[in-house]
């Protein structure tokens, strides 16, 4: 059984990391480690890494019929015992430098760009939207990697379309749009809004684009409760709101403007926390954790 010391890690985020195996294959580790407002936060979630781990396994099942993807296994000998559950080994890929992006809501970077423009990416939108607007349609938004810290920057399908060419452009955005659309039907039915969506893609051996990373997960979405859901307003995270409230609240005494680092948070926020996490994909899957 090998150690995880024994694969070269070629790539880290702010709550994962990647290594390679062997030619062919990579090893995707999801750490308990949870980030709220651009910090990677000094308590871990019990569990987060392996229940996001266990919502990719089920997302990449359930859209098998749309895409090709890169998991090879959930559950083998060459995953180290040490990042077990928590880790899949997938094929190497070559992969597409964008991240496709589908918004099914109007929040974050998308309704900034509404605000200053009337468009996102490129994409004109009806005057009169607010926070949390449900679109009429789902819209492919995709963005440029920004290099680790910084924020994507979001692009035009034009752009897009110049940098990969129209075809490779088309395919993603039909695929990302699927996915996301899938995906949200299925939440849907669990109560729970898919307001978007960031996946990435490859290419395999053979040429094919293959969906790669993580998918539909609480770190790569936004998932929102939808009970409660009203346009106007920020809507509660599904499964990250509970630090957010403690880290603005008095009680942490922390500053969200000043530069300081985050504290450590409070045992009955970490239980809630990963309480939320199981809880989205209990509903979400139909599985128990
Ligand atoms: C690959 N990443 C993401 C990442 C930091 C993961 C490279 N199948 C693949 C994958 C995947 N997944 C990648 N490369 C080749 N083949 C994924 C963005 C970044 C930590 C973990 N980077």
């Amino acid at each position: 059984m090998p150690a995880l010391t024994d694969y070269a890690q070629i790539a880290a985020g702010k709550v994962r990391e990647l290594y390679r195996v062997d030619d062919e294959l990579l090893l995707l580790v999801a750490s308990d480690r949870i980030s709220a407002f651009d910090w990677v936060l000094p308590t871990a979630i019990p569990d987060k890494g392996a229940v996001l781990t266990a919502m990719s396994v089920f997302w990449f099942e359930a859209l098998g019929d749309i895409v090709p993807n890169h998991l090879v296994a959930d559950d083998d000998p060459r995953i180290p015992a040490e990042v077990r559950g928590r880790a899949l080994l997938v094929r190497s890929l070559d992969m597409i430098q964008f991240e496709c992006v589908a918004r099914g809501y109007l929040t974050g970077s998308g309704l900034v760009d509404y605000k200053r423009t009337g468009a996102v990416c490129g994409v004109e939108l009806p005057a009169g939207l607010v926070e949390a607007s449900r679109l009429a349609e789902p819209i492919f938004t995709p963005a440029t990697k920004a290099p680790i810290g910084q924020h994507d920057e979001n692009i035009s399908y034009e752009e897009m379309v110049a940098d990969a060419g129209e075809e490779t452009a088309a395919e993603l955005r039909d695929l990302t749009i699927k996915v996301y659309s899938r995906g949200a039907e299925i939440a849907e039915k669990a109560g729970v809004i898919l307001a978007d969506t960031k996946l990435e893609f490859g290419r395999d051996a053979s040429g094919r684009i293959v969906l790669g990373d993580e998918v539909l997960t609480p770190d790569s979405s936004r998932y929102w409760p939808a009970e409660g859901y009203v346009a106007g307003k920020v809507q509660p995270s599904y499964d990250k709101q509970y630090v957010r409230d403690w880290l603005t609240s008095p009680e942490s005494g922390w500053d969200r403007k000043s530069d300081t680092p985050p504290p450590p948070l409070p045992d009955e926020v970490v239980a809630a926390t990963r309480a939320k996490y199981v809880e989205a994909y209990e509903r979400v899957t139909g599985k128990r954790f």
